[in-house]
């Protein structure tokens, strides 16, 4: 049983370690960013409202989030565990994971931070090329997370969950150091 939440900038490595951690531990991957770029691919309601927001690097508004993450929690396949990947992403997020998870009568066990400098980050997404992963674009991701983001960092270290992980290394040497958290 794990319930993990992953934070980290763009590129850091959130989307690739939680799906590796969530097939060895077989639980869900809740990507917040996969579940909206499925959505914009379908041109469903959510997906045509969610689309300007991810094209220009922004946070989609927190009330289309929260709505898709209450619903998920709610599924069968959760009892075992979960790993939240880019979720919650400023401090209103935070608090509403914290009110649903407290309905719910759950708490995380673990904050996993992924810690990688601005340089390797910028060249890993240009590397990546997704719809999103232009420099003008990634730029503003970037200061997106500083500025919203990041200060998740203190408000999960006040509640001594968080654990930071050097994101600076080849794929299986993060995979090994979180292998040893989780
Ligand atoms: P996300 O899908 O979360 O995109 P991301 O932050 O770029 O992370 P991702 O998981 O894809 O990349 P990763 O670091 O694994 O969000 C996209 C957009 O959706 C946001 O901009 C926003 O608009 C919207 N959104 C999502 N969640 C939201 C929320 N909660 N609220 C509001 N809006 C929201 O990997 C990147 C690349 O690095 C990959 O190519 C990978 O292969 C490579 N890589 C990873 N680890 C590596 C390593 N150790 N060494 C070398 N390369 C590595």
């Amino acid at each position: 049983m794990a319930r993990l939440i992953f934070l980290g900038p763009p590129g850091a490595g959130k989307g690739t370690q939680s799906k590796v951690l969530a097939d060895s531990h077989a639980i869900p991957h809740i990507s917040t960013g996969e579940i909206l770029r499925e959505a914009v691919l379908g041109k469903t309601p959510l997906g045509v409202k969610a689309q300007g927001y991810m094209d220009r690097g922004e946070l989609v508004p927190d009330q289309l989030v929260v709505d898709l993450i209450r619903e998920r929690l709610d599924k069968p396949d959760t009892q075992s565990g979960w790993i939240l990947d880019g979720f919650p992403r400023n401090a209103t997020q935070a608090q509403i994971l914290d009110f649903i998870l407290n309905e719910l009568s759950l708490d995380y066990d673990r904050v996993i931070n992924l810690d990688v400098p601005d340089e390797t980050l910028v060249a890993r997404l240009l590397s990546r090329g997704r719809k999103d992963d232009n420099e003008e674009v990634i730029r503003r991701r970037l200061e997106v997370y500083r500025n919203q983001t990041a200060p998740l960092i203190d408000y999960y270290e006040s509640r001594e969950k968080l654990v930071t992980v050097d994101g600076n290394q080849s794929m299986e040497n993060v995979s090994s150091a979180l292998n040893k958290l989780v």
